[in-house]
């Protein structure tokens, strides 16, 4: 028998797996689409790095101009499973194609159920637990006031500083930091308290006293200024996200929860960014040992389409009477079934793990920074949720010029970076959880030599 020499196939030229560009950023054709969106879009939508994209492979986003861009910021810690995952975009297509909608108050459909389900099974703790589905992480975080106050029939919810929990008139007022955030849209919600966030790096009397002291002035927040029979809940971020990504001194979660606890004040997890495997634990109450009262999740929970939940205790949900909470939108179908496409892929690929392997590469590279660049004052946070904050060399003075400067030079070579906290200066690193390392290795040589020619 033989066999016929099949002629070779063209060798196609090897196409780049990582970061690759082949014009300046932004490109020619994402400046044509962007003076277009400068005709028709509102003024008050910001943008970090102005290129616009075609798709998305694993953790990298490609342009219009063919750039192709390492992403450090899963669209602000969503897409952990990238953002093009096959088994999620599958699961919406299919979806769509049964129904994209019928409003779950209208008529019931059971890709709902299964992700209260999978959340009740999920968050910390393993009492009996209900779910409720919104849309955005904001409504989620209205929602669990909502819930707090129908149960305890107390009007204050307590915050801290530093704190962001959405933009809507509700949690714009619990969220901390003036402009861009509440500058000229007051007036605010009324019976929002706030007190103060246990911040090692920041901490007047110095880190090893950040919990017990920012717990004291919590309690005497409580019981003197509004009355611990007043405070419906505490909601509080585990890891504050837009605030700095802020790790509170260990600790101090524990006595938040202890002290609602002996006031019949329920403690309110905001998880929204923290949720689903980022900092390598499937929530990050975990890392603490604490046990919300109810949990708000959003973002990570699907590969990218509008979904958001509050969890918690079945008394406390229970609370509240049928169509008392709800939405048009809320648990909408198709992002129902992109959570739980996304929910299955975190389990089966340990997501979690792949968060604590991205700490372990990265970690000692930023202290390691930290050690050589004066300006950089703090190293912090846990998983795939870390950062570096920018101050004036010897002192501890924010330096948000430094942050927006190291940003913009990862921006302009490729390397998707955003900056955070009250005081703009801090760089934070966000990549999907499936960003292969040797792309995250060159990432961190582009921010490491960013931060070095600083001067
Ligand atoms: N709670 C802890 O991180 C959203 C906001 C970006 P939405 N964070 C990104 C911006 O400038 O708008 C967030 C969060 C925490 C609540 C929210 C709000 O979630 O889905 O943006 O409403």
């Amino acid at each position: 028998m033989t066999t016929a020499t099949a002629p070779a196939a063209p060798v196609a030229p090897a196409r780049p797996a990582g970061r690759h560009l082949v014009t300046s950023l932004p490109g020619p054709r994402s400046l044509a689409l962007h003076a277009a969106r400068e005709q028709s879009v509102a003024r008050g939508f910001g943008v970090v790095l102005p290129v616009f994209i075609d798709h998305a492979e694993g953790a990298i986003l490609v342009d219009v101009d063919g750039n192709r861009i390492i992403d450090l910021a899963s669209g602000i810690a969503v897409t952990s499973v990238g953002a093009a995952a096959p088994e999620v975009a599958a699961a919406v297509a299919d979806q769509a194609q049964q129904f994209t909608h019928t409003c779950f108050m209208v008529t019931e459909y059971d890709g709902f159920t299964r992700v209260a389900e999978a959340l009740n099974r999920l968050t910390p703790g393993d009492h009996e637990k209900r779910s409720a589905l919104f849309t955005t992480g904001a409504e989620a975080v209205e929602n669990a006031v909502k819930i707090a106050r129908a149960h305890t029939g107390r009007p204050a919810v307590v915050v801290l500083d530093h704190a962001y929990h959405g933009r809507t008139l509700m949690t714009m007022t619990m969220t901390a930091k003036n402009a861009p955030y509440k500058d000229g849209f007051g007036p605010f919600a009324s019976e929002v308290y706030r007190a103060p966030s246990a911040y090692p790096y920041r901490w007047p009397g110095g880190a090893e006293r950040a919990a017990e002291q920012a717990l004291a002035a919590l309690e005497e927040m409580v019981l003197t200024q509004i009355g611990a029979h007043r405070v419906a809940c505490i909601v509080a971020e585990p890891i504050q996200g837009e605030g700095g990504f802020i790790v509170p001194a260990p600790g101090y979660l524990r006595g938040v929860q202890e002290l609602a606890e002996r006031h019949g004040i329920l403690f309110v997890a905001d998880e929204i960014q923290t949720g689903f495997g980022r900092t390598g634990a499937m929530f990050a109450c975990e890392h603490e040992g604490v046990v919300p009262d109810l949990v708000v999740t959003a973002k990570a929970l699907t590969g990218g389409l509008p979904l958001a939940a509050v969890t918690g205790r079945a008394d406390v949900m229970d609370a509240v009477a049928p169509g008392g909470i709800g939405g048009t939108y809320a648990g909408n179908p198709v992002s129902c079934a992109a959570a739980l496409a996304t929910i299955e892929l975190i389990e089966r690929e340990d997501l979690p793990r792949r968060a604590r392997e991205i700490e372990a590469l990265a970690m000692p590279r930023l202290a390691e920074l930290q050690q050589t660049s004066p300006f950089v004052g703090d190293v912090r946070g846990r998983g795939a949720m870390l950062a570096l904050e920018f101050v004036t060399p010897g002192t501890t003075t924010p330096d948000p010029d430094a942050a927006k400067a190291v940003a913009a030079r990862c921006n302009a070579q490729g390397v998707l970076t955003l900056t955070c906290g009250t005081f703009g200066n801090v760089i934070r690193l966000l990549p999907p959880l499936v960003i292969p390392l040797p792309v995250l290795s060159d990432a961190l040589d582009v921010l490491e030599r960013a931060t070095l020619e600083l001067s």
